[in-house]
């Protein structure tokens, strides 16, 4: 297991649009659960591959207060919308900062698990903004593209600014190929 390196905003890396998983295999394994490990480690809810600098489409998720409930999502798709809120949200590339967006409150999503398979779920609330979070993230885009320009440049400076400090935690991890 391995704690991967998550990268911050404003990186353009996390501009990069992530590609289909094809091949389901043992790599793609250890890939999730190094997420889970380093999603886990970083005290958050949800995590995406292009947050690692991995261009894959597979998130994990965990919102459950005993951290005991992983999900998986390969290829995920939302197939059906309903009633739109205002939702809270942070990010673990944007770090100590969390302001509102606008999101679906409710979902159908549908997805593969790790041996390739589709299933389809139905999600409320604060699984429903979750995923819809990290599915922006495989496609380049983060919350804080839904503030204001200029919200989104002071969070880029503070965030620079404490990177450059050594104040946030990186960590140098050994390349990924998948
Ligand atoms: C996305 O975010 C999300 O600033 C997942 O210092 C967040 O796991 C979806 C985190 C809220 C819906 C609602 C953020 C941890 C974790 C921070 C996260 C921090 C430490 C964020
Ligand atoms: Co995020």
């Amino acid at each position: 297991m391995t704690i991967l390196n998550i990268l911050h905003f404003p990186d353009t890396k996390l501009r990069q649009k992530a590609e289909l998983v094809e091949v389901f295999d043992e790599k793609l394994k250890i890939l999730a659960n190094d997420m889970l490990e380093t999603m886990y480690d970083a005290k958050g809810i949800g995590l995406a591959a292009v947050q690692v600098n991995i261009t894959k489409r597979l998130i994990v998720i965990d919102i459950s207060e005993d951290r005991n409930n992983p999900l998986i999502l390969i290829n995920p798709v939302i197939k059906t919308t309903d009633e739109k809120i205002q939702f809270e949200e942070g990010c673990l590339s944007v770090p100590g900062f969390y302001e509102k967006v606008d999101r679906f409150n409710k979902i159908e999503y549908q997805a593969q698990d790790l041996s390739g398979n589709y299933f389809s779920n139905k999600a409320e609330g604060l699984l429903a903004v979750c995923v819809q979070h990290e599915i922006d993230h495989l496609d380049g885009k983060l919350f804080v593209d839904y503030l204001s320009q200029l919200k989104r440049e002071r969070i880029a400076k503070k965030i620079t600014k404490l990177e450059s400090q050594g104040a946030l935690p990186t960590r140098k991890n050994v390349p990924y190929s998948i």
